[in-house]
């Protein structure tokens, strides 16, 4: 209840940051995108671990103020780092169910990059297959006003829990996100290996860019290369930064052991 009053109070005292994950072209080493993850940082709480506030503000209205500050943030960073001169990329979000849900989000996504001057091109959204599931028919509206907009739509977990193959023709998605549980699991025995070789082609199938995330270890890259998978993201090569950190992450790149 306590960090619910204070959750409330988080957004007036500019108390949330957002981080900055980047996404890796194996072959090449280059970024080709970042994740914008929500932090809270309380002055007495301190840290407050993404998994336990959002799920607390998701219950309430409060998670459609954050999501607007959200997106307005990501969006004006995005702009910074073109107007720094650097290569343009795409920034993604995360939505949650409620924010799917809310009926007037692709026009606050509009009305954002209107004001930020953003090209639609370089926001992207990330939905989570579960969140889909449960949302199917508001997801199907608020997913097609984003996609109109030229916004890209990313599928997040892919692959575990409740796979529908159904759901890659009924949306336009541009990136595929395989699932952390995949690649946790992964020791390189052949069903390990086939379960992720064929998300990878069916991603190829659909035109999709496949991102494997949650990627810990050299052998876990090594793995993924030998599968051909073209992406990924994780702590091997980056945790997910502070704004300034993160912007000279991008100016410098990434270590080429990596
Ligand atoms: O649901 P989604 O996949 O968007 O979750 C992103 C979360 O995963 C972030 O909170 C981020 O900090 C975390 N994360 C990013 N990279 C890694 C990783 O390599 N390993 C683990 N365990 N978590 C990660
Ligand atoms: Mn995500």
């Amino acid at each position: 209840m306590k960090i619910e009053t204070l959750l409330h109070q988080a957004l007036e005292r500019k108390e949330f940051f957002l981080c900055y994950q980047p996404q890796i072209q194996l072959a090449t080493g280059e970024i080709t995108g970042m994740e914008a993850l929500l932090r809270w940082q309380h002055p007495e709480l301190g840290f407050v671990s993404p998994s336990k506030f959002i799920p607390l503000a998701s219950k309430t209205d409060l998670m459609l103020h954050i999501s607007k500050w959200t997106i307005e943030t990501a969006c004006e960073q995005n702009l910074a780092w073109q107007k720094a001169g650097l290569p343009p990329i795409p920034i993604s979000i995360n939505l949650c169910a409620r924010e799917l849900r809310q009926p007037n989000l692709a026009e606050i996504v509009a009305r954002t990059l209107d004001k930020t001057g953003l090209d639609p091109q370089w926001l992207e959204v990330e939905v989570a297959e579960s969140t889909l599931k449960h949302n199917l028919e508001v997801a199907n509206l608020t997913l097609r006003d984003l996609q109109n907009l030229g916004v890209r739509i990313a599928l997040d977990d892919f692959g575990t829990g409740f796979s529908s193959l159904g759901y890659l023709k009924q949306f336009a998605f541009r990136t595929l996100k395989l699932d952390r549980a995949f690649i946790r699991d992964l020791r390189g025995n052949a069903q390990e290996r086939g379960i992720i070789s064929a998300a990878i082609a069916l991603g190829r199938g659909f035109n999709l860019r496949v991102l494997a995330v949650g990627i810990e270890t050299q052998q876990q890259l090594d793995l993924l290369r030998s599968l051909q998978c073209e992406q990924a993201q994780g702590y091997w090569f980056s945790r997910p930064l502070p704004k300034d950190e993160a912007t000279q992450l991008l100016i410098a790149g990434l270590p080429s052991r990596r």
